[in-house]
């Protein structure tokens, strides 16, 4: 059976949530095992109609499905158009230039990129170029193609073990991505593994944003370090740091305000945010992780770049793929950037975060279901 990583180990007592996790060395770092998402997926099980086998079913398989048909319908938009574009150019035909044309202008509209629409094109033409092929086809050979980009860039978080200062994660992005819920979730996962885990409210700028990580904090039942609104961002990530180094805790998470790529000020306030945790801790912080609003687009790409550059992205997380998502822009970051993608967000609640898995996510957004 697939193991799905970020699986809540409910056996374990919460440790941090009790106090009792002294031993930084001892929590099980949240290895996911991607090489077996890589292979194709298993037969999923045709109807069930027998109910003691599906209860029989391994829970972690049933509530994958669950998740599964989430990320389906979130991505249902870009999804009907990949897939009626590509019901609508491949009836029963034979594979022309006129017709790879036409399926690299669907792949662009669904957000993949231009560099992207022609390398599948260009793959598909070498295969197939002049023999019939049918809609069905066209929509594996996407999904397959798609899941090899993906594949390499799915990585899960690693959280250092054994370390004898916290783990420091820094989560940056633009206006309203999802930043402080991920934190939440995030933190809500780490906690599950039992780490010890503590919040920086790094979003100095509104009231509303410290009590929203302070609401997240209290439904963690972990401290939150803030300052009063309007305090020096980069000052309240060193009291953060100095604080969680204090308590020991195993994971800092410092939240940060949202801010546009294009506004010079701000993105020099992550710059001294790094700087000073660096004066306490050189290799701090450990994780720079940006979330992206999966219904932003084309958008998401001067994103990354942007912000890889100020901040040192070591990672991506994108949320809202429970919604009107453009969830074909991921391929396209994955191919231009290369970085790891940790997980993605499919709502708002505290359990709505998981790894990110490449076929999964290839099978949904291409209609090319195996899997139900
Ligand atoms: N549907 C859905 N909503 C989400 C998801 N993640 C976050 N949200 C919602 O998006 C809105 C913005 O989320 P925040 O976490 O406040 O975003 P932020 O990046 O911290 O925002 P700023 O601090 O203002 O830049 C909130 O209403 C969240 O509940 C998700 O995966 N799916
Ligand atoms: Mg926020």
């Amino acid at each position: 059976m697939k193991r799905f990583g970020w699986k809540r180990n409910r056996q374990q007592p919460n440790a941090a949530a009790t106090g009792e996790n002294e031993d930084a060395a001892s929590p099980a770092a949240p290895v996911a095992d991607h090489s077996a998402d890589a292979a194709p997926p298993t037969e999923a099980p045709s109807a069930i109609t027998d109910v003691d086998a599906a209860i029989a079913q391994e829970p972690a398989e049933r509530e994958k499905k669950g998740w599964f048909s989430r990320l389906k319908s979130g991505l249902s938009r870009s999804t009907g158009a990949l897939s009626d574009g590509v019901s609508g150019i491949f009836t029963k035909a034979r594979l022309d230039r006129e017709r790879l044309d036409e399926l690299e202008d669907v792949l662009i509209q669904a957000d993949l990129g231009v560099d992207v629409a022609m390398e599948i094109t260009d793959a598909l033409a070498s295969e197939r170029f002049d023999k019939e092929i049918s809609p069905q086809e066209v929509r594996e050979f996407l999904a397959d193609h798609i899941a090899e980009i993906l594949t390499p860039v799915a990585a899960p978080l690693i959280i250092e073990r054994g370390r004898d200062a916290p783990f420091v994660i820094l989560v940056v992005g633009v206006n309203g991505t999802g930043k402080t819920t991920t934190i939440g979730k995030l933190g809500n996962w780490l906690q599950g593994e039992g780490y010890k885990v503590m919040l920086g409210a790094g979003d100095t700028f509104r009231a509303a944003a410290i009590e929203q990580l302070q609401v997240w904090g209290e439904r963690l039942n972990v401290p939150v370090i803030a300052r009063e609104p309007g305090a020096d961002a980069a000052g309240l990530a060193y009291d953060a740091l100095e604080k969680a180094c204090e308590a020991q805790a195993d994971v800092l998470l410092i939240d940060t305000a949202g801010r546009l790529q294009n506004k010079a000020g701000l993105m020099d306030e992550l710059r001294k945010i790094k700087r000073v945790l660096g004066k306490l801790d050189a290799e701090a912080p450990h994780a720079v992780l940006l979330v992206l609003d999966a219904t932003t687009g084309q958008n998401a790409i001067s994103q990354v770049e942007v912000f890889q550059e100020v901040a040192g992205i070591t990672g991506l997380v994108m949320t809202k793929l429970d919604g009107t998502a453009r969830g074909g822009i991921l391929v396209a970051v994955a191919r231009r950037f290369g970085l790891p993608i940790h997980a993605i967000g499919i709502g708002e609640g505290i359990e709505d975060l998981r790894p990110f898995d490449a076929r999964q996510f290839a099978q949904a957004l291409t209609g090319a279901t195996a899997e139900e």
